[in-house]
């Protein structure tokens, strides 16, 4: 099984500001956590982080027919992208949605999330473990 990670704007950024709502660790604390999980449970992973919208539609529309599942946290994205929305109903590949933070307890517009009416399952609220736990889920379901 392979799974294609996408993490959207400003998630490179982790663990440089606002330790008290991400965390202190870093983006690249972040895919090594991934990647240990991923050997783990026996899955092959792609990492992908970008602050543009129109790179996350191209990755999502590369990986037709090559990921088995997708973990996505589209960051400010989440709450106002129809075009990653539509992009992820366009592949069809069985999709988590991730938030570090718990998004519902948060401000009313971080409630929102388009992509949210295409992914199949929510973790919110988790931290980086989150990330693994949708990993996880993919893989019982799917692989
Ligand atoms: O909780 C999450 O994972 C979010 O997707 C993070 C987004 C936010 O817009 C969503 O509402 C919830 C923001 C990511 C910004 O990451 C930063 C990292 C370090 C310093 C500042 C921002």
């Amino acid at each position: 099984m392979h799974i294609l990670v996408i993490n959207g704007p400003n998630l490179n950024m982790l663990g440089i500001r606002e330790p008290d709502i991400y965390g202190k660790n870093t983006y690249a604390d972040l895919c090594s956590l991934i990647e240990t999980k991923a050997k783990e449970i026996g899955v092959t992973v792609e990492l992908f982080q970008s602050n543009h919208e129109g790179s996350i539609v191209d990755k999502i529309q590369e990986s037709y027919q090559k990921a088995d599942g997708i973990v996505i946290n589209p960051a400010a994205y989440t709450h106002t992208s129809v075009a990653i929305l539509d992009a992820l109903k366009a592949v069809a590949i069985p999709t988590c949605e991730v938030h570090i933070s718990d998004v519902d307890a948060r401000e009313e517009f971080r409630r929102i999330s388009y992509v949210g009416l295409y992914a199949e399952k929510k973790f919110a609220g988790y931290g980086f473990d989150g990330y693994l736990m949708a990993m996880e889920y993919l893989k019982e379901k799917y692989a």
